[in-house]
């Protein structure tokens, strides 16, 4: 029996609001504004705690090391640590800003997963995505390929890729910009890579398309899917341009369900027509759009009411919609999912979770988990201690309390201390989740 767990990333001890990502409205909006790492990593571990309790299978994945030493001692600062990180800020204050990101805990831009039914080798496929588009995000995939090396090491089961090369034709943000669509997650599904730019072409929007064409084709290939069951399909410049930086910000899919925006895609219509005829045979389609009419597209990027996990939940016929809290005090979108539980449709309830220090800086429920349609086989075969049990939450909630600083201000980034700290927590935490004593770069000396 195939189900679909939900691996949250854990939010780092230097959560701050940086306003690092352009056409991430969040992010810019708040910029300089003090955060709450503590009181953020705690709501992200209610969340991902909600979900275990509900009998559903979830995981976490580690934070990286940051401020990131490796990146300012390569930029030509040197002497000891906390002299790189004062001359790099008396330098350039953004440096800093952007190796002190916590951005690894939106898990759904971690990589792409293709579940074993889906694999020609009949593996389950973990693509870490290179995040190449914005400095801070840039500085993840060889961190992140570790953590997916460490939980899914077992290579009769899994084979982890390394990330696609470093270039803008390559651009990839991982599982934000695909979706998967099936009968029941054991069954063979179809694969849809959701693109904003081609990369042999032009930048066609203002705001940066972090996807390329040529990033699904080479995902879909090294995973080897079936071309048949596989789509690409451009998303809609109007959605880049008001804000949804990536697909999961105005479409969402789970089993045979695709919740999605009137304007999700280019040539919507197509896409649809393309979508129904790949799942031909294999899986009775419902698409259920939102029209622009009753969510405007601004409303739908404010609330996040697509960056939401739809669930199919045990005991219950219909999918449940985790929801951030934002989308109960947005009009149109409150009505819209007040009518949209009431009909009798795929989707039955809503559940609103508070995950607030994250949607300030643009990342929903839906950005904080990676998905991974995985067999009790695979379950059993896990390395590291990543699955979220009564024990390892009472662990970390434990671990974030003794850790975490309470609130940082942008000047907060510049003080040694803060570095220390934040070392001493994921020493700790290697520990805690038996990732080995060698699993961050502060502990290779
Ligand atoms: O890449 N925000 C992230 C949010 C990622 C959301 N993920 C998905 N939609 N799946 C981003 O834009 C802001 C960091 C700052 O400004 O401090 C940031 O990186």
């Amino acid at each position: 029996m195939a189900f679909e767990a939900n691996f949250d990333g854990l939010v780092g001890p230097t959560h701050n609001y940086g306003g690092l990502s352009t056409g991430n409205l969040a992010s810019a909006a708040n910029a300089s504004a003090i955060s709450r790492p503590r009181e953020a990593a705690l709501q992200g571990l209610a969340k991902a705690r909600r979900l275990a309790e509900a009998g559903l299978i979830q995981g976490v994945l580690p934070p990286h090391d940051r401020p990131h030493l490796p990146t300012l001692r390569a930029l030509g600062f040197s002497g000891t640590d906390a002299e790189v990180l004062i001359q790099a800020w008396r330098t350039d204050p953004a440096l800093v800003r952007n190796v002190s990101s916590s951005a690894q805990m939106w898990a759904a831009n971690a990589a792409t997963i293709s579940p074993a039914a889906d694999c020609a080798d009949g593996r389950l496929h973990l693509s870490p995505a290179n995040l190449m588009t914005m400095p801070h995000r840039a500085l993840e995939a060889s961190q992140t390929e570790l953590s997916l090396r460490a939980i899914f090491a077992d290579p009769v089961h899994f084979a982890v890729h390394k990330p696609l090369p470093y270039q803008p034709l390559f651009a990839d943000e991982g599982a934000a910009n695909h979706m998967r669509l099936c009968a029941s997650h054991g069954a063979a599904g179809v694969e849809i890579f959701v693109w904003g730019r081609d990369g042999f072409g032009q930048q066609e929007t203002r705001f940066p398309a972090r996807q390329t064409l040529q990033t699904g084709q080479a995902i879909a290939r090294r995973h080897g899917l079936a071309e048949a069951r596989v789509l690409h399909l451009q998303q809609s410049r109007t959605a880049i341009e008001a804000g949804a930086f990536h697909n999961d910000v105005v479409a969402v899919a789970s089993l045979n369900v695709l919740f999605c925006h009137e304007l999700a895609f280019e040539n919507q219509a197509e896409a649809y027509e393309a979508i129904k005829q790949a799942c031909d045979g294999l899986l009775e389609l419902a698409i259920v759009e939102v029209p622009a009419a009753e969510v405007p597209l601004a409303d739908a990027i404010k609330s996040y009411l697509f960056n939401t996990q739809l669930l199919s939940m045990p005991g219950e016929d219909r999918l449940v919609l985790i929801a951030p809290e934002e989308c109960r005090e947005n009009e149109p979108t409150r009505h819209y999912l007040d009518k949209l539980v009431a009909r009798n449709g795929p989707i039955g309830r809503v559940q609103f979770v508070d995950v607030r220090q994250s949607m300030r800086n643009g990342g929903g429920p839906a950005c904080l988990r990676l998905r991974v349609v995985m067999n009790e086989d695979q379950l059993h075969a896990l390395g590291a201690r990543a699955i979220l049990d009564a024990d390892l939450y009472r662990d970390l909630t434990d671990w974030v309390s003794r850790h975490y600083r309470e609130t940082l201000g942008p000047d907060d980034l510049a003080d040694p201390a803060l570095m220390l700290e934040s070392r001493a927590a994921l020493d700790e935490l290697t520990r805690i989740m038996k990732l080995g004593t060698d699993f961050y770069p502060f502990q290779r000396g």
